[in-house]
């Protein structure tokens, strides 16, 4: 099950899952973007998609749609909670309240309400693995990105706490965090401004969907005794949040 399918890293996953055979849930909050990605995941051929067109940060619908989920469908090995935002970038002082709210309820509450009603599948089949895409930003923090970061850092103490809680039970939890990648982050971040979308990537030979899609399969597909608990993936050009060398 792969959430905020639509765009981004988790359509990249879901490609590659797909290829590999795997049936998948899949989910976002637009549907003409999950019914487009149905039909290409279907063209692999013998798997089965299930699309859940829901928002994480209705707690409601959340329990509801994956409650009311097929005994065949309950049966979720994987979770990748990769439904995610960055909204705005100001000092704190100047900053939208709105925008916190959007971050905090997606990339904190939403992945919660979301690992509460899948974790209890898994821990009844006594197996599962659990991927949060965290950030680069919840390691480090920079200037502006102060909600985004704290909703990021949540995220990698959350990681820390699940594979502590469900360690008797089997779940693998794996906590991702990359850097600079080229997607529709900073299109979101900027509120469709593609000019400084545009900028965020000057210079940068920035990761692709497909370099952390490839990542996570690599990580699900190891043998069952060996979990990697996080990795830090930022494009070659950048060491740290704050460090990046950019080409003319
Ligand atoms: P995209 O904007 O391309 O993808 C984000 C995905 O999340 C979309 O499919 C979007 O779909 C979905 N989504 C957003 N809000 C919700 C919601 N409330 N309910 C369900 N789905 C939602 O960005 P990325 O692929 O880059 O981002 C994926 C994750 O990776 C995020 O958590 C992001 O914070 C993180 N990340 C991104 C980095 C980058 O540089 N790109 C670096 C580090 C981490 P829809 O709008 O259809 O709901
Ligand atoms: C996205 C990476 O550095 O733009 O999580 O915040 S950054």
């Amino acid at each position: 099950m792969i959430t905020g399918a639509t765009t981004g890293f988790g359509k990249a996953t879901a490609l590659r899952f797909a290829e590999n055979g795997y049936n998948i849930i899949i989910n976002g909050r637009r549907k003409e973007l999950l019914d487009v990605l149905e039909k290409e995941l279907i063209a692999f051929g013998k798997i089965k998609i299930l699309p859940l067109n829901f928002d994480v940060r209705k707690k409601d619908e959340v329990e509801s749609v994956i409650g009311s989920l097929t005994e065949e469908w309950k049966k979720i090995d994987i979770l990748v909670n990769n439904a995610g935002l960055a909204v705005g970038l100001d000092h704190i002082q100047n900053g939208n309240t709105d925008d916190w709210d959007r971050m905090i309820d997606t990339n904190v509450k939403g992945l919660l309400y979301v690992t509460r009603a899948v974790a209890p599948l898994m821990i009844a089949r006594n197996k599962g693995h659990i991927f949060n895409i965290g950030s680069i930003a919840g390691k480090e923090t920079y200037e502006n990105g102060n909600v985004y970061c704290a909703s990021k850092f949540a995220v990698d103490a959350l990681s820390k706490s699940m594979r502590i809680d469900m360690l008797k039970n089997n779940i693998k939890v794996t906590l991702i965090s990359p850097g600079m990648a080229e997607t529709e982050f900073s299109l979101v971040r900027f509120k469709g401004d593609e000019q400084k979308a545009k900028n965020v990537y000057k210079g940068i030979n920035a990761l692709t969907a497909d370099d952390i899609a490839d990542v996570i399969y690599y990580c699900a597909t190891l043998p069952d005794h060996v979990c990697i608990n996080e990795l830090v993936i930022t494009p070659a050009q950048q060491a740290s949040v704050n460090h990046s060398f950019r080409k003319e």
